[in-house]
Formats: C-alpha cells, sequence, structure tokens
C-alpha cells in the first residue's frame, strides 16, 4: 500500500487533527491503531516512533515525525498541489497570521479547553472517575476570556488567519468537538461569531468525516 502511515487512534484529538488535514489534500494513508488502553504507544516499537510516548506519530518511507501540528504542516505541504492551501506559504503575510492563531491555538485555546473535556468528558467516559468541578470552573473562566479574543477577531474576519479557511482553524476542530458533546457546549451561545465560524468549519465533508470516528458520534 503506498501513501503515508499515521499511528494513532480516530478518538484522540491529536490523531483527528493530523486525519483531518490528510482528509483535506485527498492524501493516500493509511491509518494503524495504536491502542491507549493497553499502554501500546508505551511499547518499544511505538517509542521508536514518538520517544514522549504519545499518539500520533507519521511514518513517511525513511521519515517519522511526531507532534501533531508539526506532522499536519508536513502533510499540508507535501499534498500542496492537491489544490488545497492551508498554510499559505507563498504569501509573508498570510503565512505569518496562519502561525499566529496556530499559537493561539496551542498556547491559549488549548491550555483551556483541554481540563474542561478533559474532566467532563474523558473521567467519566475512559477512567469511570468522577469530574472535578473545581478544575472544570477554573478552566470555564479562562476559556471565556479566550473566547472574547475570538469574538473580536472573527467579528472582523471570517476565519481566524484572514478572510481563507486555514490549518489555524483546522486545528481548533478536535477539542471543540468534544466540548460540544459535554455539558458546557452552551459556553458558545454567548459569542455569536465564534458560533457562526465553528458552525461554518464543521460543514466541510473532511469534518464530517473525521468527527464520525470520534467519541460522542
Ligand atoms: C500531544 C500528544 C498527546 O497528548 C501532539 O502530538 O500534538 N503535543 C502532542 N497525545 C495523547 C493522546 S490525545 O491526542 C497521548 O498520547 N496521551 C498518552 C500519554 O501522554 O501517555
Amino acid at each position: 500500500m503506498g501513501g503515508v502511515i499515521l499511528y494513532g487512534s480516530p478518538i484522540s484529538t491529536c490523531s483527528a487533527r493530523v486525519l483531518l488535514c490528510l482528509e483535506e489534500v485527498g492524501a493516500e494513508y493509511q491509518l494503524v491503531p495504536i491502542s491507549m488502553p493497553t499502554g501500546e504507544h508505551k511499547k518499544p516499537d511505538h517509542l521508536a516512533r514518538n520517544p514522549f510516548g504519545q499518539i500520533p506519530a507519521l511514518e513517511d518511507g525513511d521519515l517519522v515525525l511526531f507532534e501533531s501540528r508539526a506532522i499536519s504542516r508536513y502533510v499540508l505541504r507535501k499534498y500542496k498541489e492537491s489544490g488545497t492551501d492551508l498554510l499559505k506559504e507563498g504569501n509573508l503575510a498570510k503565512s505569518a497570521m496562519v502561525d499566529v492563531w496556530l499559537e493561539a491555538e496551542s498556547q491559549q485555546y488549548n491550555p483551556a479547553i483541554s481540563p474542561i473535556v478533559y474532566q467532563s468528558l474523558f473521567v467519566p467516559k475512559m477512567r469511570g472517575g468522577t469530574p472535578d468541578q473545581a478544575i472544570i470552573d477554573a478552566s470555564l473562566e479562562k476559556f471565556k476570556k479566550v473566547l472574547e479574543v475570538y469574538e473580536a477577531r472573527l467579528s472582523k474576519s471570517k476565519y481566524l488567519a484572514g478572510d481563507f479557511f486555514s490549518f489555524a482553524d483546522l486545528s481548533h476542530f478536535p477539542y471543540t468537538k468534544y466540548l460540544m458533546v459535554t455539558p458546557y457546549a452552551s459556553v458558545f451561545e454567548s459569542y455569536p461569531h465564534v458560533k457562526a465560524w465553528w458552525k461554518d468549519i464543521t460543514s466541510r465533508p473532511a469534518f464530517k468525516k473525521v468527527s464520525a470516528g470520534m467519541l460522542g458520534s
């Protein structure tokens, strides 16, 4: 079989980020499942692909990559001839704005949203535990401040990096998709431009396809 190999799990947020990119560019790929419940990601075969013992990892011939955002950028560059240009690397200003909002996703949005999703979805569903409400409440406060910034941005431009859909928008999908199946989905109601942006990006065929393999679908 040709194409690249992604080692991961369709339910994992970081794997979903890469899967979305592969689908957006129409790449030929194989998803090799790595089971987290059985600890496969900590076994030598996988540690050789990702020394941090996490998923995902990507193999393209002799090239082995980890870190979902770096893998995603590789996929988007490799298949840029597909006609789907989500990095805008031919334009200095546009590509810089993609970088800015991708950093905002990983450094501002993700740290605020991920504890809410972890506590309210992963803890009860995957670990059989009880969510820690204090963590959820503190993270919600932090997340609302982030959403205020996003609301202001998205009231000026249709997408985060400008008036074009980019990798920056895509990268927000996995955790937001999971937030939407928690009791805290309603937090988006106070931010109409963020809500409209979410509706727009989730109507893309790639998002529907990857979403179907995630939890709560
Ligand atoms: C994070 C990978 C990660 O947390 C990336 O690839 O973007 N910065 C990295 N992976 C989780 C699964 S959620 O997608 C994981 O492998 N967790 C198990 C562990 O950390 O032991």
